[in-house]
């Protein structure tokens, strides 16, 4: 079963993870360190013990290939995983005058009444976004977020580095280099970026005309964000080799601190009663060869069988 190192991984830190506080005021398990290699040949590695949108994770991805990092893009595909980040720099600045949003996240949560008055401003936050294209540009930037430093990473002289290009170049001329890598993580950036990169770094490697790719990620949210960025990761490796005329290898997702936070951990039980399925297959448009080309109509699982939504509040 594909998904086991991922459910293994939560028993792990379930049983021995640090009781942690942590930046958002939730509070975690988390270990650091840990390791989840999962065959592509096998089959698609989406998590199959609840339901994981995959839509979300196809404009994801296509979000960040384009360089993007305004939400208009998100929005417009109906995918609001990006939401409270933007709102979030809108809710502080000087030009928003509504009701006191003050730590929205955490407060939505123990206050039903507050939360109503939370929905109903981010309602009118994301049709701004949508129909005002002054305020898109200011209030919609995540700033230079992956988008930016994939395919537009601005050097000293104030030229610009395609990262993507650039490793799609050295596959096809280079396999066995030791450098196809790209980085997400620019220090100067950091600062101004929304949520500094949490998947910081991969490095691709061919053998036997199969492409594997390793993750470095410095920071999991086990229950939420580690099954988007499983199956996000897993399509890059199947778009790369479709342009770069490889098979698929392994995907090797590497976790600095993995994380379950505390307001999951009955979600995360529930998860591990479920049995898994066997893991569904990748289809992709047979006539696009680049990853440009790639629309969300050219991607698809087949027999994707998963147990139901299991909801949990994101911690902002
Ligand atoms: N912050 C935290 N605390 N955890 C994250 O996983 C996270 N991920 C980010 C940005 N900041 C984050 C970007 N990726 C969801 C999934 C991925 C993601 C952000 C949010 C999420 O809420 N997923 C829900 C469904 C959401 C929906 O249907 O709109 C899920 O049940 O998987
Ligand atoms: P941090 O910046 O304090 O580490 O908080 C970021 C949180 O978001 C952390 O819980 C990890 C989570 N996260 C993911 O797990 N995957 C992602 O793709 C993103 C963007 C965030």
């Amino acid at each position: 079963i594909l998904e086991t190192p991922y459910l293994n991984l939560l028993k792990e830190i379930m049983t021995t993870g640090n009781d942690r506080s942590d930046r958002t005021g939730t509070g975690t398990k988390s270990i650091f360190g840990a390791q989840m290699r999962f065959d592509l040949q096998a089959g698609f590695p989406i998590i199959t013990t609840k339901k994981v949108p995959f839509g979300l994770i196809k404009s994801e991805l296509l979000w960040f290939l384009r360089g993007d990092t305004n939400i208009r893009f998100l929005l417009a595909h109906h995918n609001h995983i990006w939401d409270e980040w933007a709102f979030k720099s809108w809710i502080e600045s000087s030009d928003y005058t509504g009701p006191d949003m003050t730590d929205f996240g955490l407060r939505s949560e123990s206050d039903p009444e507050f939360k109503q008055v939370y929905l109903e401003e981010k309602k009118k936050f994301d049709q701004k976004i949508l129909n005002d294209d002054v305020f898109a540009k200011k209030y919609g930037e995540l700033g230079n977020v992956y988008g930016a430093q994939w395919r537009h990473w601005q050097t000293r002289n104030g030229k610009f580095i395609d990262q993507i290009q650039n490793v799609i170049e050295e596959i096809k001329n280079n396999p066995t280099s030791r450098r196809l890598i790209v980085t997400a993580w620019n220090p100067e950036d950091i600062p101004s970026a929304a949520l500094p990169p949490c998947h910081v770094l991969f490095q691709f490697y061919v053998n036997d005309n199969r492409l594997s790719l390793q993750l470095y990620q410095r920071s999991g949210d086990m229950f939420l964000g580690i099954p988007f960025n499983i199956a996000s990761y897993a399509l890059l490796v199947h778009l790369i080799a479709r342009e770069t005329g490889l098979k698929v290898g392994d995907f090797i997702h590497t976790l600095g601190d993995a994380h379950i936070y505390h307001n999951h951990f009955e979600q995360v039980q529930e998860l591990l009663t479920r049995k898994p399925y066997d893991a569904p297959k990748l289809w992709l448009n047979p006539e696009k060869n680049k990853i440009m080309d790639f629309e969300m109509t050219d991607i698809k699982l087949i027999d994707y069988k998963h147990h139901s939504t299991i909801k949990a509040p994101v911690a902002v």
